[in-house]
Formats: structure tokens, C-alpha cells, sequence
């Protein structure tokens, strides 16, 4: 079952933030597609399954950025 979450991304500035972010977060076991709104951060991960919200937060530390608190 697919399910998507949106998490919110800070510190991107241009297209290559995205694909950064991009790479990352799709290499989590499970995701089938994100997609990443520059302008608002917004970051959509289309998955298999549930993915862990921690494991979304160590793809984006390891692009270099940061998850938003919520
Ligand atoms: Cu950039």
C-alpha cells in the first residue's frame, strides 16, 4: 500500500538543494518518488509502506539541510 508524507526542509536555495535533497530521500528503502518544492520547502515522499520519519531526517542531514521542527 502506498501511503506519502510531506516534511518541511530548511536551508535549500536552488535547483541543486533539490536534487540533493532528491537523491537522498529517495535512497530510503521503500520510497518510490519524492518531490520537493523549492519555494515552500515542502518535501512529498511517496512510499511502499510507512518510512520512518527518522529515516527521512538522516537522508536530509545527510544531503546537507536540516527538517523543520514541526
Ligand atoms: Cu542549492
Amino acid at each position: 500500500m502506498s501511503s506519502t508524507a510531506t516534511y518541511t526542509v530548511v536551508g535549500m536555495t536552488c535547483g541543486h538543494c533539490v536534487r540533493a535533497v532528491t537523491e537522498e530521500v529517495t535512497g530510503i528503502p521503500g520510497v518510490t518518488d519524492v518531490q520537493v518544492d523549492l519555494a515552500s520547502g515542502a518535501v512529498t515522499v511517496t512510499s511502499d509502506g510507512p518510512v520512518d520519519p527518522s529515516a527521512v531526517k538522516a537522508a536530509v542531514d545527510e544531503a546537507g539541510y536540516e527538517l523543520a521542527s514541526s
